[in-house]
């Protein structure tokens, strides 16, 4: 019997992606995969029949207490980084230390829960073992990106740093903190070496915030890669502050054919509200080096910041459609909980939704001189200008592989064009449903009364279990 099943949370794509679905994003859990990697490595392997339950990631490490509280069915919450809290934890399961002695836990005791000392954060990022992806049953095959964003399958994602030390204050930085970590370059590409060698894999998306932030070691990866002449094209997300010609110029070389900026909001004000640290004329140049590189632009930006006017919205949309992006993604802003701007967000607007509405897709906060419908309409309007342009249909035709990303692609336009002409009306009997299927599946009747596992045949485009 396996003493550790790590369960990736049970979410509907309608629940992630709402009427956006059809162009979720199904990408393989990197944290969890790193804690089967470093448990298999201990050695864990003992039984113990009574299931308990542990919760972790960055919702828990923002809100612990509250997340305690609201969920009875978990047992102990591990906060920020799991690597060193998981071995301990399943030590102190087995009975061989106390649950105390392990730092970065929340417990519950008989006056509610409390908290054991931080986590410290990892110094040598190199020590961890690479992810278990022999534990997902069906990688590579059905991680895949939405259609526009993946040049060529099988794909994989990675991340070569963690923490972020810029501070946008809508940003949930509960699990890696401020200070940011680096692998090596030569462990990053003894990681890609194993990927293509074992899986086959020809397209990494690297989801680091910032994997241009030390220039030196970025050069080291794009080198290795080309000096190899690895067969891998990739993209990668970073800050318009963070990119220059070289750079953009060695990358390209080295495979990469698109970077994700988050811009947030062409209004210099705003810009300097939710301190992004970046301004205007910045963005335009990265966005022109990046054109100039042969390498595509994707733009992050959010609709209904606090204070936001609706003219700023507009200004927002128009700077996108102007050329400067070839891929544009707007979502909702929500307050999340732990970010520096949650913690007196009454004051610009209010918060109609809760946790499980947080998926970026609806509205969960209405800023001052909106309604919660001029918002949803400006949002699904700014999506419907970009995407039903000739322009950004044909650029993302031109992208287009493979018959599986032709489907996925016409798929997606036929399930938005459905949204868009109907309005969304059903909205809100689909996520009933969608919610009353995820919990028939919650309590199987094997397990005990405390503990609650998802069911792993839930449908659900992530799902997975690895068991060490
Ligand atoms: C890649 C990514 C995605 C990918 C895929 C995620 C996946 N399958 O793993 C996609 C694009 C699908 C995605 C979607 C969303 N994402 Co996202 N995503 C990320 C990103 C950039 C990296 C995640 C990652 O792999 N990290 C690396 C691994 C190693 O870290 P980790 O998962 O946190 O796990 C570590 C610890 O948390 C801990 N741990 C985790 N679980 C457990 C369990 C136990 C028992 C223990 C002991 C420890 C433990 O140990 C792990 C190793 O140290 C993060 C930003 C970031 N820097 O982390 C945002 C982030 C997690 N995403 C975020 C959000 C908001 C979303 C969406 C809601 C947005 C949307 N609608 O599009 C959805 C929700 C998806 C979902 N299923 O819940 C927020 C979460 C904010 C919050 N407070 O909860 C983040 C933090 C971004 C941000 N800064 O705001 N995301
Ligand atoms: S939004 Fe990006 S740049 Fe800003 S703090 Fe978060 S990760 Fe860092």
């Amino acid at each position: 019997m396996a003493e550790l099943v790590l369960v990736n949370p049970p979410l509907t794509s309608w629940e992630q992606y709402c009427y956006l679905q059809q162009t979720s994003n199904n990408v393989a859990p990197l944290g969890l995969m790193n804690l089967a990697a470093v448990t298999r490595q201990a050695g864990i392997k003992a039984a113990n029949s009574s299931i308990r339950v542990a919760i972790g990631g960055p919702h828990l490490s923002a809100v612990p207490e509250e997340t305690m509280r609201r969920y009875p069915e978990f047992d102990v919450g591990a906060i920020g980084e799991g690597e060193v809290t998981v071995l301990e934890l399943m030590a102190a399961f087995r009975g061989e230390r106390t649950f105390e002695s392990v730092n970065g836990l929340i417990l519950r005791g008989e006056d509610g829960a409390y908290r054991t000392p931080p986590r410290e954060y990892l110094d040598s990022l190199d020590h961890l073992p690479f992810q278990a992806w022999d534990l997902l049953e069906e990688f590579p095959d059905i991680y895949t990106p939405p259609a526009h964003s993946f040049g060529r399958l099988p794909v994989a994602a990675l991340y070569t740093t963690r923490g972020c030390p810029a501070q946008c204050t809508f940003c949930s930085k509960n699990v890696f903190g401020s200070r940011i970590r680096f692998f090596s370059a030569d462990y990053v590409l003894e990681a890609i070496r194993h990927l293509i060698k074992d899986y086959g894999i020809r397209e990494l998306k690297f989801y680091d915030d910032n994997m241009t932030f030390s220039t030196e070691r970025f050069y080291a990866i794009c080198e290795g890669m080309i000096q190899e002449k690895m067969d891998i094209t990739w993209t990668c997300v970073s800050r318009v502050d963070l990119v220059n010609e070289e750079m953009l110029e060695i990358a390209k070389r080295a495979g990469c054919w698109q970077i994700s900026y988050g811009l947030e909001a062409a209004s210099p004000r705003l810009l300097k509200f939710v301190k992004k640290g970046t301004n205007l004329e910045r963005v335009r140049q990265a966005l022109l080096m990046t054109h100039k590189a042969g390498i595509r632009t994707r733009g992050y930006y959010m609709a209904g910041l606090p204070t936001q006017t609706k003219e700023e919205l507009e200004e927002t949309v128009q700077f996108a459609l102007k050329e400067y992006v070839d891929d544009f993604q707007i979502h909702l802003f929500v307050p999340f909980p732990g970010t520096p701007i949650s913690e007196d967000i009454e004051q610009y607007g209010e918060v109609v939704g809760d946790w499980h509405d947080m998926n970026k897709h609806k509205v969960v906060f209405i800023p001052h001189g909106w309604t919660a419908e001029e918002l949803d309409m400006a949002y699904s309007n700014a999506l419907r200008r970009f995407y039903m342009r000739p322009k950004t249909v044909i650029s993302y035709l031109g992208q287009i592989r493979s018959w599986d990303a032709l489907v996925k692609f016409v798929k997606s336009g036929v399930t938005i064009g459905w949204h868009w002409v109907f309005g969304g009306r059903s909205d809100a009997k689909h996520d009933a449903q969608a919610r009353a299927k995820l919990h028939a599946n919650d309590k199987p009747e094997h397990l005990p009364e405390h503990g609650s596992v998802p069911a792993p045949s839930h449908n659900t485009s992530t799902n997975k279990e690895a068991r060490t």
